[in-house]
């Protein structure tokens, strides 16, 4: 089974995150996965943290001339920034540290208060620390191991952002996904419309200005997937639950939609549900993977891939809203933990706006959640074995 953990403290020594259940023979490089930790950096509206880390990945095993070997990957990920902490971050007792320091100010719409009470901590930074989003570098690590084997299969995923402080854009048409992705690229907010990428870093320029955040909406497609990842039969089985947790674990996201999502609210039956068509018969040798010349397919996707828990064959559409980052300039009302005294919450540095971020991390969210239903599926213990039951189960499919 493949899973991963991640270890550290925004400000500590580094991020590390282990990989298990990876397949022997897929190659890594320290190049490939830095190349996702870039993009994750990226984003116009990011605060001063950004000028000081440029995450580069150092992998300390399971990777020998750069290829998996089955074992455990470790990935650490060092923290510039834990020079200027070294003393209030020391793992071991700081002699000179000055209590005086501790954090004992929640700052609404944080884990500070919840995670005070709940792990008996008066230094909220004991919370803070572990909650903040530093972590999602480590997170984007091991996404791109995942990415790495979808890779191997032609699975891809795409991210972009529809809205950012309510400038929204909607994907219509059927342009291919590659170019809409190359769009988003080339966008400082991961927006592929022009016009709606200028107002979006406008509105941003205006959060910024007011000392406030903002949040916004970004979709993730992953094509290329063949029907069957994911089960009817288990509750716990289901890969539209296992994707709407993967991306409702990542820090800030409030809500997610599959396909049509709550649009389907205010829509009938008939006009929700993706017809299904037949063309000739598919020759699974000739396809690379997936999707195979014929067989069944939809001409619509308002089911976002996914139907019974199951995919289907289809692109996986996936949306998710982040909430605007709690950290503001402007001054909330909280009340410090020590004193019991009301106070106005404010702070000397943060983003102002993370959501193309937070689309980086989605996609490596959901490439290892597909990665691992993958190997649910075809699960072997090299690539070479994977392949072997890719291709068996094409021919399945091809046959039926
Ligand atoms: C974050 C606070 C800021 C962000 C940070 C997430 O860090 P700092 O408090 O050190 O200025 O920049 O994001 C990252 C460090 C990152 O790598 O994404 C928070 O509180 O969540």
């Amino acid at each position: 089974m493949l899973k991963f953990l991640t270890a550290g403290e925004s400000h500590g020594k580094s991020l590390t995150a282990i990989v298990e259940g990876a397949p022997s023979g897929l190659p890594i490089s320290p190049a490939g996965i830095d190349a996702d930790l870039a993009r994750r950096q990226g984003g116009y509206g990011r605060g001063g943290r950004m000028k000081i880390e440029t995450d580069g990945v150092e992998i300390t095993a399971g990777v020998r001339h750069g290829l998996t070997l089955g074992s455990p990957i470790a990935l650490i990920i060092r923290n510039r920034d834990w020079e200027n902490w070294a003393d209030v971050m020391s793992p071991t007792p700081s002699p000179g540290y000055d209590e005086s320091r501790a954090v004992t100010k929640p700052r609404p719409g944080h884990a500070d208060l919840s995670g005070g009470l709940k792990y008996d901590h008066r230094d909220l930074r004991n919370v803070l620390e572990r909650s903040s989003a530093r972590e999602t570098a480590a997170r984007v690590a091991a996404g791109a191991v995942a990415r790495r084997l979808l890779d191997e299969f032609g699975i891809k995923v795409y991210s972009w952002v529809t809205g950012i402080g309510g400038v929204e854009w909607q994907r219509r048409g059927n342009a291919p996904f590659d170019k809409i992705f190359d769009g988003a690229e080339a966008s400082v907010v991961r927006c592929p419309d022009k016009k709606a990428s200028r107002e979006m870093v406008a509105a941003i320029d205006r959060a910024k200005k007011a000392g406030d955040s903002l949040g916004g909406v970004f979709e993730v497609v992953v094509a290329g997937v063949p029907p069957g990842l994911g089960s009817h039969v288990q509750w716990d089985r289901k890969l539209d639950g296992s994707l709407a947790r993967a991306l409702m674990s990542i820090q800030a996201i409030k809500g997610v939609e599959v396909g049509t999502g709550f649009g389907a609210g205010a829509t009938p039956g008939s006009r929700v549900h993706d017809e299904i068509f037949y063309g000739r018969k598919a020759d699974a040798a000739k396809g690379s993977y997936w999707p195979a010349p014929g067989g069944f397919f939809r001409k619509t996707n308002n089911a976002g891939g996914i139907e019974g828990g199951m995919s289907n064959g289809e692109s996986i559409v996936l949306r998710a809203v982040m909430k605007p980052i709690p950290t503001l300039y402007k001054p909330l009302k909280s009340v410090d933990i020590a004193t019991k005294e009301p106070f106005k919450a404010s702070i000397e540095r943060s983003d102002v706006c993370a959501v193309p971020a937070a689309a980086i991390v989605a996609e490596s969210a959901v490439a290892f959640e597909v990665a691992r239903e993958f190997l649910i599926k075809f699960g072997g213990d090299s690539v070479k074995e994977i392949e072997r039951n890719y291709r068996g189960y094409l021919g399945q499919i091809a046959r039926y």
